[in-house]
């Protein structure tokens, strides 16, 4: 059928209301967050009248003055880009569209999924909820949230969902440090409450998304972003597990590792001091909280959680006639070049260490706050024993050796994530260790 706006509507039965989300729709976008954010400024940017909507006002005022509350690559531009279809709130108000990207974080004792932000999203929008709406959910949730949790809310404000409103569930998959990029151009999955809401959904997504749509059902939609995360966390697993195995045989992971994966079908990654970010170590519970199965994803969350541990038992092995060693933590951001340390197994590893009598310093070029003093680099290294690299920064790379071991006490480095150039440190009069490598470096 043909919308008002001369869009064709693919649709095999008969739309709730005749509308076209291709263009002009007011969309509200809750929760501006690193995923909510970026999201609202590309609608904007495709000509739809966006409102960001936040709780925390400090944000919505700093946007509203043209500045951003976080740094992405390409966020400034897109902002610039968007600003006159765009403006940031904290009140809900009446819309086509509502997206809820509000954060879904893990509630540490149960191993459950804490739903509070979903819950009072969509507690905000019912009252402004019109028919023939569309709310989308793009914060990650365990299977079923969008039927048993967020419809019902939105039911009560009399309308039914499927048939006077469309309701979606449609999963971010963006990589931080590559969000704008992401968002843009991978594919995307959207899961419809009925077929109908997909179809509306995509309509929309259609506006800038680049990559292809693929539709399902809710449930499945939850499903598949919570095992794309679990693929990553179970895989990563078990190279930290044959990382360990490797050093039992004195071979090299690393060597290991490249030779394996010039088999067309293996695909090894990378071992590390854990798992970090607020995705892949947090989304394997949401897999499993509902069902009795699972063993294999929560022993994999286990060796993950405790690679710090490993860490440590290796710098102490290092450090063993070293009475009360100074150890300088390079990189508390969860993974390389970002600046977020959310959920980093350098926090881990740091309260681990100093329950075990170390002292530790802290250098992370990137990172801006986090639980411990952020040092400079010569404070960081001044009188330290070892250097322990727990983040893949490339910046670490193209660190003077020579230098740095000039303001040492004592020259050791281990090396978690096998970044640094070893030779150059070993020639500086380092002693060096690799996290999985067996070998004596030469
Ligand atoms: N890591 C390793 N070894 C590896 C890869 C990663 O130890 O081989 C560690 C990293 O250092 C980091 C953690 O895993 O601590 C996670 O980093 P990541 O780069 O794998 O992923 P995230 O958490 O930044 O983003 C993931 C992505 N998911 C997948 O790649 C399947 C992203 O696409 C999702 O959108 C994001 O989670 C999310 O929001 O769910």
């Amino acid at each position: 059928m043909i919308s008002k706006q001369g869009i064709i509507v693919c649709l095999t039965f008969e739309p709730i209301v005749e509308v076209s989300y291709m263009q002009n729709v007011k969309i509200s976008v809750l929760g501006l967050g690193h995923i909510g954010l970026p999201t609202a400024l590309l609608f904007a940017s495709a000509g739809h009248n966006v409102v960001g909507i936040d709780t925390d006002k400090r944000k919505v005022d700093l946007l509203n003055s043209g500045e951003l509350p976080f740094q992405e690559p390409g966020l400034d531009e897109l902002f610039k880009k968007a600003k006159n279809n765009f403006r940031a709130t904290t009140e809900v108000e009446e819309s086509d569209v509502f997206l809820i990207a509000v954060p879904t974080p893990l509630e540490e004792r149960t191993k459950a999924a804490d739903l509070r932000y979903v819950k009072s999203a969509a507690e905000m929008i019912w009252p402004h909820l019109k028919k023939g709406n569309l709310v989308i959910l793009e914060s990650t949730v365990p299977p079923k949230t969008t039927e048993r949790i967020l419809v019902p809310i939105l039911e009560k404000s009399g309308l039914k969902a499927g048939e006077d409103f469309y309701v979606v569930h449609c999963p971010e998959r963006a990589i931080p440090g590559k969000t704008i990029y992401e968002i843009v151009h991978n594919d995307r999955i959207i899961g419809g409450i009925t077929p109908e809401s997909a179809e509306v959904a995509k309509k929309l997504y259609a506006s800038f998304v680049k990559g292809n749509i693929y539709l399902t059902d809710a449930t499945t939609a939850e499903f598949v972003k919570l095992i794309e995360n679990t693929y990553r966390d179970v895989n990563i697993a078990l190279v930290n597990e044959l990382a360990q195995i490797a050093e039992d045989y004195g071979i090299n992971i690393w060597e290991a590792i490249e030779l394996a994966n010039k088999h067309p079908r293996v695909n090894l990654h990378k071992p590390g001091p854990g798992v970090g970010g607020h995705c892949i170590a947090i989304d394997p519970w949401f897999v499993i909280q509902n069902s009795s199965n699972g063993r294999m994803i929560s022993l994999a969350r286990y060796i993950n959680d405790t690679m710090p541990n490993y860490v440590l038992r290796k710098v102490r092995e290092m450090l063993k006639d070293i009475h009360f060693p100074t150890v300088t933590v390079f990189g508390v951001a969860y993974k390389g070049n970002v600046d977020d340390a959310r959920e980093t197994p350098a926090l881990r590893f740091i309260k681990l260490a100093e329950n075990d009598g170390f002292k530790i310093k802290v250098y992370d070029p990137f990172v801006k706050e986090f639980e411990y003093p952020l040092l400079s680099l010569e404070e960081a290294v001044k009188d330290s024993d070892c250097i322990v690299v727990i983040t893949d920064h490339e910046v670490f790379k193209f660190l003077d050796p020579e230098e740095i071991g000039r303001l040492m006490r004592h020259k050791f480095v281990f090396d978690g994530r096998n970044i640094l150039d070893h030779k150059k440190w070993k020639k500086a009069g380092f002693t060096v260790k690799v996290l999985g490598n067996g070998k004596e470096i030469l």
